[in-house]
């Protein structure tokens, strides 16, 4: 699967792509993914992305014509994408069943917003789709341009070793919240673990972990449990 993404701070997001699963997925061939410098598509001296918002008021505003450029030289050099995300904080909230969606297109460029935002007119008309991780502030497009990356290359068959762990994983299970984990040592500063686990009882520890799983998803996120 191919990732382009678009930024004006490509080592932010080049630092997170070479560890973990991702750069192991990278280096087995299953994901291609490129990074480009938004200011590589300027035309002036001092490599301008931004500019005021016209109407007024505070911050600037990515222009329009790198962007449209680095999709451009994008479409030449790697093909016509299957979605031109745009990472904005009032995109469609990115979900499971969204990474699931995503996954199963071969070619995905992620366009990062910074600043106040971005010319209305690569969202209407240069993006496919416009993408928020979540109801809260970040800077800036580029965190969650990775989150998109990981919650979809997991999703690629073998990019997680253990096809069953994608499986088990919370929101793709059951909807409910997963179930606490503990290993060696059986006992840490005084600090014990849940003796049905030590027992050796499998049909116990299965009935115990549901038990935790729906207490956890009650306690923490109830509008999970509402079907
Ligand atoms: C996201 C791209 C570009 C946030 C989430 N937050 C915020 C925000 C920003 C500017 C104006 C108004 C609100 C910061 N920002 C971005 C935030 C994506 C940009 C600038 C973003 N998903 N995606 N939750």
């Amino acid at each position: 699967m191919k990732f382009d993404i678009v930024t004006i701070f490509p080592k932010m997001v080049e630092g997170p792509l070479q560890e973990g699963i991702v750069a192991r997925a990278i280096a087995k061939g299953l994901l291609d993914v490129r990074v480009h410098d938004l200011r590589d598509y300027t035309t002036d001296r001092h490599r301008v992305v931004d500019d005021m918002p016209f109407g007024g008021g505070p911050g600037m505003v990515l222009k329009p014509e790198p962007l449209f450029a680095a999709v451009d030289r994008i479409r030449e050099e790697r093909g016509t994408p299957a979605s031109i995300i745009l990472t904005s904080p009032d995109g469609e909230p990115l979900t499971h069943r969204v990474a699931k969606r995503l996954s199963a297109l071969d070619h995905l460029v992620i366009l990062c917003g910074r600043y106040e935002g971005v010319d209305e007119r690569v969202r209407e008309h240069l993006a496919t789709e416009a993408i928020s991780i979540g109801d809260y502030v970040v800077s800036g497009g580029e965190l969650p341009a990775l989150v998109i990356v990981d919650a979809v290359a997991r999703l690629v068959p073998g990019v997680v070793g253990d096809e069953s762990s994608v499986a088990g994983d919370t929101f793709a299970r059951d909807g409910l919240l997963d179930f606490p984990q503990y290993t060696r040592p059986a006992e840490f500063r005084g600090l014990g673990v849940p003796p049905v686990l030590l027992s050796g009882h499998h049909a116990e520890i299965e009935k115990w972990r549901r038990e935790q799983a729906v207490a956890r998803t009650r306690r923490h996120r109830p509008d999970l449990l509402n079907e």
